[in-house]
């Protein structure tokens, strides 16, 4: 079985881990194929150096070395070189990079300025996190350099900001206008990226970001008609528990681009392509989605631990196969 995720950071993480943790205690001995198009949208460029949030976490929670209470990052972190950036007077200083997480971002970015597409690099680094071991593929959703901005009010005044210092400087305090994402239409999916949609047997949509991260995967040139094109049915699990982000800021994200911080609101982002959808029995869903009206099924859909994680997939599954 061919399964293809797309996936943000934290929530997109922790759901694919989930996942393979349902996949082997569910169907052991099954060969299964987890695609994972991780969204690249939050990169940023920061001492030189790329550093790719997203995929980063996606890499330290399949491989086991997250830091388990931020979410992403490294566990048992020291910040040596951060420490001496900050004495030297380097910006920015809002955001925290640790040691371990500094030789992944030097080693991304020594690839880079040899010629090796992201796609290549993200490839390294998932053979060091052992995914291939996993049966997953990790792949950015483009090798095409792209991020995400904010169009924020602050005095009277609009001006852009990247999104991270939006997100982690800010704490998303400013008023958010739009977002804007330099080099998205430009931008090529990477190999692999359509071709895994086509060719899958279950797309699945964790509960990431439906705005700066599904949305941003949905906006590289042809990926949300491979999302209607495919033959797999295409499942995805809500973000929203009682209309609020589980953490993070989706609810401002949302009112950003003038969609209701619901679950059927945000399925009505997916709604042209959308077969089942995953709700937590805390949000009603009054109001059908536009569009197409995906399955519903209602369960609790809080990943308080793996094993919760792993019965969230498995349902996603399950619906999944059900509208085969
Ligand atoms: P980020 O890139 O680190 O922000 O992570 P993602 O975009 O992958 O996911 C962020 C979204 O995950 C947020 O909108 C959260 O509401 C959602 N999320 C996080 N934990 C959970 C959870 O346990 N259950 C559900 N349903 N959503 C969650
Ligand atoms: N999030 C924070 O809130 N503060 C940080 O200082 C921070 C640093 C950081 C470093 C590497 C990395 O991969 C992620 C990091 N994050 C940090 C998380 C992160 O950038 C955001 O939560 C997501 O990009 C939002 O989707
Ligand atoms: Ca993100």
């Amino acid at each position: 079985m061919r399964i293809t995720a797309l996936a943000g950071g934290v929530g997109g993480a922790r759901f694919i881990r989930g996942l393979l943790h349902h996949l082997e205690s569910a169907r052991p001995g099954e060969r299964v194929e987890v695609t994972v198009i991780g969204n690249t949208g939050d990169d940023i460029t920061l001492f030189g150096l790329r550093v790719c949030p997203d995929l980063d976490t996606i890499l330290y929670t399949l491989g086991g070395g997250v830091h388990e209470g931020q979410g992403w990052g490294r566990a048992d972190e020291s910040h040596h070189v951060a420490d001496e950036l900050a004495a030297l007077g380097a910006l920015p200083q809002w955001f925290s990079l640790g040691d371990k997480d500094f030789a992944t971002h030097i080693y991304r970015s020594q690839l880079l300025a040899q010629g090796l597409p992201l796609s290549a690099v993200t490839a390294r680094l998932g053979a060091r996190w052992g995914l291939p071991d996993q049966g997953v593929t990790l792949l950015p959703m483009t090798d095409t350099p792209v991020e995400t901005h904010v169009v924020v009010t602050e005095g009277g005044e609009q001006r852009a900001i990247h999104f991270q210092e939006w997100w982690v400087r800010h704490r998303a305090s400013l008023h958010a206008d739009r977002f804007v994402v330099a080099g998205l239409d430009a931008a090529a999916p990477a190999p692999g990226v359509l071709e895994a949609i086509r060719t899958a047997d279950v797309v699945l949509l964790p509960p990431s970001n439906p705005v700066v991260s599904i949305g941003i995967i949905l906006g590289v040139p042809g990926v949300r008609d491979a999302l209607r094109g495919t033959r797999a049915p295409v499942v995805g699990v809500s973000p929203l528990i009682g209309g609020r982000p589980v953490r993070g800021h989706a609810d401002l994200c949302l009112r950003a681009i003038g969609v209701a911080s619901t679950s059927a609101a945000v399925a009505g982002l997916y709604a042209d392509f959308l077969d089942g959808w995953l709700v937590d029995p805390a949000d009603p869903m009054e109001e059908p989605p536009s569009g197409s009206a995906p399955a519903l099924v209602r369960r609790p859909l809080l990943m308080s631990s793996v094993e919760a994680a792993a019965d969230i997939a498995g349902a996603a599954l399950s619906l999944a196969e059900s509208r085969a």
